[in-house]
């Protein structure tokens, strides 16, 4: 745990906040911050936290809050929970719009708790998979609180973030985690990882009827934790009794750029004249692959599916070139890892397994062991949705 937050705390200034009650339901409205009463050896001070309210071991919650300087003789406690909390978001790589999403849900997220929004950084391209490195070395030089990371780097990402961990840092992975576990405090699982595979399976038998046929994957990098984890329980998937008439003949990396992903789509079709489905578990390369069947005249020989976001889909879905892909919410995935990072990085909540933090309109968590890897503590946030023409909307 880092100290220096800790360290800032002053007589008078913990604040004790009654637990909030938790909601899982995704539609629920937000939570309103916590407001409560702070006493001062010195004197007694109001005081108003807008904190995730956190518990562990279903203690009761402790969150702690900087104060602000106290003006003429009297202190007054401003407990923003961390006003001063800085934090970096890193995605994959940028200019993808989950990840812009997922950034838009953790600036909802510091809104709420009066903290600074997390800075937005990361390589300009996705097929730089060590890129990823020089920014988590950055924000250790830095200092920052906590870093936000959606892993594109496998485990070559590991030393970097020792180095973090070490640093006392909060190290919350989101969307792609760390396969090893290594440093990270903590992974907010958008969706039980091995869930997905089942979802890609459920699909393709959905698209391609008894006869089944042969399929491809298109993923993202090579390295990507998320997808590569996705791709195994897919397998897995497959290889059980009632998947017999589909055969995996391929899988390509499209690095989530759309151009190579479009590319690689076109190879595909020419490597394998018989193929009927390409499975693309990535926004980026889903999407690529659909314009490239559209622009072929393909779309009623090789189906695409896979995971996509419904704005980039929905004409794909209504002109029969993608009937069915699945998604969750990047605004919410953002916004939990926020609200998990901070809650982390200002000691008001244990990264151990049983610890249970509120994170806001989402509502409560417990962190349990990640099942998914040999290593590695995890919250699932979920839900996925899959879509066809009946709820792509438009
Ligand atoms: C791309 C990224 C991301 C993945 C989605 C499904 O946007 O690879 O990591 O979660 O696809």
């Amino acid at each position: 745990m880092k100290m220096s937050k800790l360290s800032l705390v002053v007589a008078g200034t913990l604040v004790l906040a009654t637990a909030a009650c938790g909601d899982d339901d995704d539609d629920a409205t937000a939570d309103a911050p916590v407001t409560t009463e702070a006493s001062s050896s010195a004197t007694e001070a109001a005081a108003t936290t807008a904190a995730s309210v956190a518990t562990t071991d279903s203690a009761a919650a402790t969150t702690v809050a900087d104060t602000s300087a106290a003006t003429g003789g009297e202190t007054t406690a401003t407990a923003t929970a961390g006003g001063d909390f800085t934090s970096i978001l890193l995605p994959k790589c940028t200019g993808i719009a989950v990840f812009d999403q997922a950034n838009e849900g953790a600036q909802e997220a510091a809104e709420e708790l009066g903290v600074s929004t997390a800075e937005f950084v990361g390589p300009a391209s996705c097929s730089d998979s060590t890129g990823q490195i020089a920014f988590v070395t950055n924000a250790v030089t830095q200092g920052v609180d906590a870093i936000m990371i959606s892993n594109n780097a496998g485990d070559q990402i590991d030393p970097a973030i020792q180095q973090a961990a070490d640093a006392g840092i909060a190290v919350v992975s989101w969307d792609s985690p760390i396969p090893s576990g290594t440093g990270e405090s903590l992974f907010v699982a958008q969706v039980d990882f091995d869930e997905t595979g089942q979802v890609m399976a459920d699909m393709t038998t959905e698209i391609l009827g008894d006869e089944g046929g042969e399929i491809a994957i298109l993923s993202a990098s090579p390295d990507a934790a998320n997808q590569n984890a996705w791709i195994a329980s897919f397998e897995e998937v497959l290889a059980g009794p009632d998947y017999g008439s589909i055969e995996l003949v391929d899988t390509v990396y499209g690095n989530d750029d759309a151009e190579e992903s479009y590319n690689q789509a076109l190879a595909l079709i020419d490597a394998h004249p018989d193929l009927k489905l390409i499975m693309a578990p990535t926004t980026v390369g889903i999407a690529a692959a659909a314009k490239a069947m559209q622009d072929e005249g393909l779309c009623e020989t090789v189906k695409v599916s896979g995971l996509g976001l419904p704005d980039e889909m929905r004409t794909y879905t209504d002109n029969g070139c993608a009937p069915q892909f699945a998604l969750w919410s990047f605004v919410d995935l953002g916004y939990t890892t926020f609200f998990a990072a901070q809650a982390i990085a200002y000691g008001a909540l244990a990264p151990e397994e049983g610890g249970t933090f509120t994170a806001g309109r989402m509502g409560e968590y417990t962190i349990e062991k990640d099942p998914t890897r040999d290593n590695g503590l995890r919250i699932v946030m979920g839900p996925f949705t899959v879509y066809d023409a009946s709820n792509v909307g438009g």
